[in-house]
């Protein structure tokens, strides 16, 4: 009777089987490749009234696309492909998935049973090779009858697990028939259903974060974006944007969760990691000196937010996880708690349990405090500022820019006035400076004209190179979008295959790929499947003739330039369209024409072949404009753009980004002068060139840093035998006095020293041509030297070699003994330490000259580098513009080998320190103290180069660093170079460092300077 039952049930064919399962978990699109092991599997899949079969002309593309469409929708993607090269072309896009933890099926077909391991064509062990890129489940199944429950299980291990996972059907399994079970209560079905944390759960989170003086920084990653409707990302009632205000928390995303936030918002702090740090200080230093986390579906960036340079956990978690399979994901940190169920909804409910708690007498005590917090520094004063709400005094400035950005929509591109900066704005917090090279545009242009466009549900999709951080950092997208983008693998070529996923799953949305020209060439052949399918996608390829990101993150990087066809040409050889934009003002009429297209349309852009996106110079500028707005409101002339008042940061002489009671005061000081005498127009000139900095009025109210006590440095002095005496003699090689005159000896141009014998040493110097003269450092016999002769292909780059050219060196030989040692630990002041201090309290102790070395991490490590130097004749004062710091950059977290040198323009060893400040410093440039005595005590023993006085406008090349050494107030100075490492551990460029620069770990040797030797003479 049962036997009956069950034999009257009509029987499939299993591919046919196969697809009747995969529409029923929600697969619409399947994508794949063809080929002799897969035909009835592919002719099950594309008559399917419920699928859509997708031939993609590589299964690699086949493969990206389905981890694009999952972790566009959040449900199983699913791709397929023929035995031997048709499987392993898969490998990339499974692996992809699973680093992101997107659902992937890949159904894979194999030879018929009775040939597995005896055919010798396309003959591999796919299973095999999946497996060993890691995915959980990769297995044949050998019987049709076992299909069912191999594929339940299969789908299961996808959606608990958010993994790729593969099954082989050998393809004479494929077109047997099969009778389907009779209950489908699938576990995977189990696996969908919702958890929802407890109220306790979630008063347990709030009560972790009751306290007002707490500083949380809230993380969303791609999970958090799939679950918020485009509605609900661009509302303001959005439930991460609602617990950031009731927290005063900023918000950053991985770049895959970007547009789940409104970026204008004034608690949208960007994107941090791997695609995302330069540029954005201020996040940065923020996640640094945080206390805790909030992780909504983080997976990749997690790491970076919580942990030290040694991967060592340093700030306490709340994590959000839908489900426990992605909360056990991350067992290697600990968290306060963990909160499993919708994110959205968990956000929402903690957001009302947060606010009950913090409206409650209790916390009182917790505002009244923030109320009497003088911030001591950088860190603490933004986040002060953040923590009492001052973010919501910007919350209208922003607003303003974001109305005014979106009533430019669509309308004829603003022509630039002649006298307008060359800046542009966002309407997000964030300014990046782009100047414009000719013939080319910058991506940072295309990409905010973009932002303006899109509308929520569009999708971006991004590829990798330097384009990656230049989508981090200049999309600002206004909420609802999606960005797709390779986070954990890093995949060139991905943004292709994901968009025509995008674009199959939202056929009414735009879907912009971003992409530079060595990856798009990687799947470029996937136009053919976007034209096939008739998607709508503009394709933005950055062009710079390079594999930028390469070229730019190593050393001695050869055989990057590459030759690309011409993109437009060949949009339209595939059926679509496009334009070439080779400069600033051609952006926006290419982005209508690729409006108004319909189906493919590139923008070639023409991107500098020099720029790169270290060189980012971006801003975060809410707070400080709105500060000096506050405050200078009444001397500011209207026609003040935010970017004109930004310029005013000059008047933060202790670079803390913002402006204390006596900056204010000597910025009121000059404006007022100006505005008394003459009309704005007089101020809005002296602003906008600079003029108006060159007051004497700035350099009398520098604060300078006052010691503290006790010292948080750890100094170990090296024990000396008796009647051994302290100090080193160190080796020099000519001096600044001359390179500033051009009086450099006859020769000494030309002569190489070796830099054998040297542990480290550190000035200006030259490679080769002695053209440029760039910043040099030694560590461990090595030279590296940054080129500055800007007629080598390599300007600007840094090379390292066993010897060097120099006018102006100064060396430590492998004899020093050093006199003692110096450490900090991040630990002991999770904020850092300014290096200032470091100075301050190393003059304390050595009361003596002293050079420096060692390893250190900043959190902040604010470099510069000089562009040329008067080694062709002129002085200083002929080109002084050229010749001043370039502006500079700011990494965080970064090693470093650190050399320098420190003196006091009033050391008790007169003579020595004479030889010092002209062997090692410009200090006859500067203007510290008395300069009728520092002249004098600066006078080299022969006199040959006595200072001159100091001109108004000159600038400061020694780093006047500390004041307050001692009893009495004197002047300190210090040069230091340093060199950065890259991930590999590698020694790779090097920079001058400025002294606003923050510690964070460090270990130093210091050598007392007891004799100069000149090695040149
Ligand atoms: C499949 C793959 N191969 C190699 C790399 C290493 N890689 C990372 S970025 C990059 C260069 C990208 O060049 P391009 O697409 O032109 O962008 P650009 O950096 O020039 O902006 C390379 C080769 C990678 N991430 N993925
Ligand atoms: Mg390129």
């Amino acid at each position: 009777m049962f036997r009956r039952a069950f034999s009257s049930r009509p029987q499939r064919r299993v591919t046919d089987y196969l697809a009747d399962v995969l529409v029923r978990q929600g697969v619409k699109n399947v994508f794949g490749g063809h080929g002799g092991a897969v035909i009835p599997l592919v002719d099950s899949i594309s008559s399917h009234p419920g699928l859509n079969w997708v031939y993609m002309r590589n299964e690699q593309a086949a493969s990206l696309a389905a981890a694009a469409d999952a972790k566009l929708t959040g449900r199983l993607a699913v791709c397929v492909a023929t035995s031997g090269p048709g499987a392993s072309h898969l490998t990339t896009g499974l692996v992809d998935a699973l680093q992101d933890r997107c659902p992937v099926l890949a159904i894979t077909g194999t030879k018929a049973t009775n040939a597995i391991d005896l055919s010798e064509f396309q003959m591999i062990h796919q299973e095999e090779l999946f497996r060993a890129a890691g995915l959980p489940f990769s297995n044949v199944v050998m019987s049709e009858a076992a299909v069912p429950a191999m594929l339940r299980n299969a789908i299961a291990v996808a959606l608990r697990e958010k993994a790729a996972v593969h099954l082989a059907l050998p393809v004479d399994i494929q077109s047997r028939m099969l009778t389907p079970p009779r209950s489908e209560v699938w576990q995977a079905e189990v696996s969908h259903l919702e958890y929802q944390a407890s109220e306790s759960r979630v008063q347990l989170a709030a009560k972790a974060l009751e306290d007002p003086q707490l500083r949380i920084v809230i993380a969303l990653g791609h999970r958090a974006a799939i679950e918020l409707s485009p509605g609900e990302a661009s509302s303001p009632a959005n439930p991460y944007l609602r617990l950031a205000e009731t927290l005063n928390a900023p918000i950053i995303t991985q770049l895959d969760a970007k547009g789940c936030v409104d970026e204008t918002h004034p608690l949208s702090y960007g994107v941090l990691g791997i695609f995302g740090n330069p540029g954005l200080d201020a996040p940065r230093a923020l996640v640094n000196s945080a206390d805790m986390v909030l992780l909504f579906g983080v997976d990749r960036q997690a790491i970076d937010l919580i942990s030290d340079a040694s991967f060592n956990q340093v700030r306490r978690v709340v994590e959000f996880e839908p489900d426990a399979g992605s909360a056990a994901y991350h067992r290697w940190y600990e968290c306060d708690v963990v909160v499993l169920g919708k994110l959205a909804s968990n956000a929402r409910r903690l957001e009302a349990a947060v606010a009950n708690l913090r409206a409650a007498p209790a916390a009182q005590a917790g505002y009244n405090a923030l109320a009497d917090t003088q911030p001591i520094n950088e860190y603490m004063r933004h986040w002060t500022w953040l923590l009492r709400g001052g973010w919501r005094n910007t919350a209208s400035i922003l607003r303003a820019r974001s109305d005014a950005a979106t009533s430019q929509r669509d309308e004829t591109p603003p022509e630039a006035p002649d006298d307008a900066p060359p800046t542009g704005s966002l309407p997000g917090r964030f300014q990046i400076e782009h100047g414009e090279t000719e013939g080319y545009c910058h991506p940072g242009r295309v990409l905010e004209a973009l932002s303006k466009r899109l509308q929520p549900e569009d999708v971006v999709c991004v590829d990798v190179g330097d384009i990656t951080l230049w989508a981090s950092l200049c999309l600002c997208l206004s909420g609802g979008q999606r960005v797709l983008s390779s986070q954990g693998m890093g995949t060139m070529g991905y943004a292709l295959p994901a968009a025509i996923a995008a674009s199959l799953e939202r056929p009414k949305r735009n879907v912009v790929v971003i992409a530079g020209d060595g990856g798009a060439q990687m799947t470029i052949g996937e136009l053919a499947t976007a034209k096939q399918h008739k998607c709508q996608i503009t394709m933005i390829i950055f062009n710079n003739h390079l594999l930028g990101r390469v070229h730019f993150g190593f050393d001695d990087v050869r055989g990057d330039e590459i030759v690309s066809p011409d993109f437009v040409a060949l949009a339209r050889a595939y059926g679509g369209d496009g334009v070439h934009v080779r400069c600033a003002t051609e952006v926006e009429g290419a982005l209508r024409a690729a409006r108004a297209a319909s189906g493919l349309f590139v923008l070639e852009v023409a991107v500098d072949p020099q720029l790169k996106a270290e060189y980012a110079r971006m801003r975060d500028d809410t707070s400080f404009v709105s500060q000096v707005r506050e405050s200078l409101g009444d001397l500011l002339p209207a026609e003040m753009r935010p970017s004109d008042v930004r310029k005013l940061i000059a008047f933060d002489i202790d670079g803390d980004g913002m402006l204390s009671a006596d900056e204010l005061a000597a910025a009121r000081k000059v404006i007022g002068a100006l505005r008394r005498s003459d009309d704005a127009s007089a101020l809005m000139r002296a602003l906008r060139t600079g003029q108006l900095f060159k007051n004497p009025v700035l350099t009398s109210v520098k604060q300078l840093f006052a010691p503290l006590e006790p010292s948080p440095f750890r100094f170990e002095r090296t024990p000396r035998a008796d009647g051994e005496e302290e100090g080193s003699v160190i080796d020099t090689v000519g001096a600044v006095s001359h390179v500033l005159k051009s009086h450099v000896p006859p020769g000494l141009r030309e002569r190489r020293f070796s830099a054998a014998g040297y542990k480290a040493g550190f000035e200006v110097a030259a490679i080769d041509s002695m053209k440029g003269l760039g910043e040099m450092c030694i560590a461990d016999s090595k030279v590296y030297v940054r080129e500055t002769d800007d007629s080598r292909p390599d300007f600007f780059e840094t090379r390292s070699s066993d010897s060097f050219l120099s006018t102006a060196a100064l060396l430590v030989p492998n004899s020093a003994v050093p006199d003692m040692r110096v450490r900090f630990l991040a630990k002991e002041a999770p904020q850092g330490l300014p290096f200032v201090r470091l100075v301050n309290d190393l003059c304390v102790e050595a009361q003596s000259p002293f050079v420096f070395f060692g390893e250190v991490d900043w959190h902040k490590c604010d470099v510069t580098s000089i562009s040329r130097a008067p080694t062709d004749g002129l002085t200083v004062h002929d080109h002084i513009a050229d010749f001043y710091w370039k502006p500079g950059t700011v990494f965080h977290s970064n090693r470093t080998f650190l050399c320098g040198a420190v003196a006091r323009d009033e050391e008790p060893r007169g003579p020595l320190c004479a030889q010092i400040f002209d062997k090692i410093f410009y200090s006859d440039l500067s203007r510290a103290g008395s300069k009728a005595k520092a002249a004098d005590a600066r006078a080299p023993a022969d006199g040959a180069a006595r200072a001159e006085p100091t001109k108004p406008g000159e600038h400061h090349f020694s780093e006047k660093v500390s004041s307050l050494v001692g009893p009495s107030k004197k002047h300190v100075y210090c040069h230091a170079h340093l060199i950065t490492y890259n991930a590999a551990g590698k020694l790779v460029d090097v920079w001058h460092l400025n002294p606003n620069s923050v510690v964070a770990d460090m270990d130093l040797q210091v050598y007392k300077i007891r004799a100069l030797n000149a090695i040149d003479a």
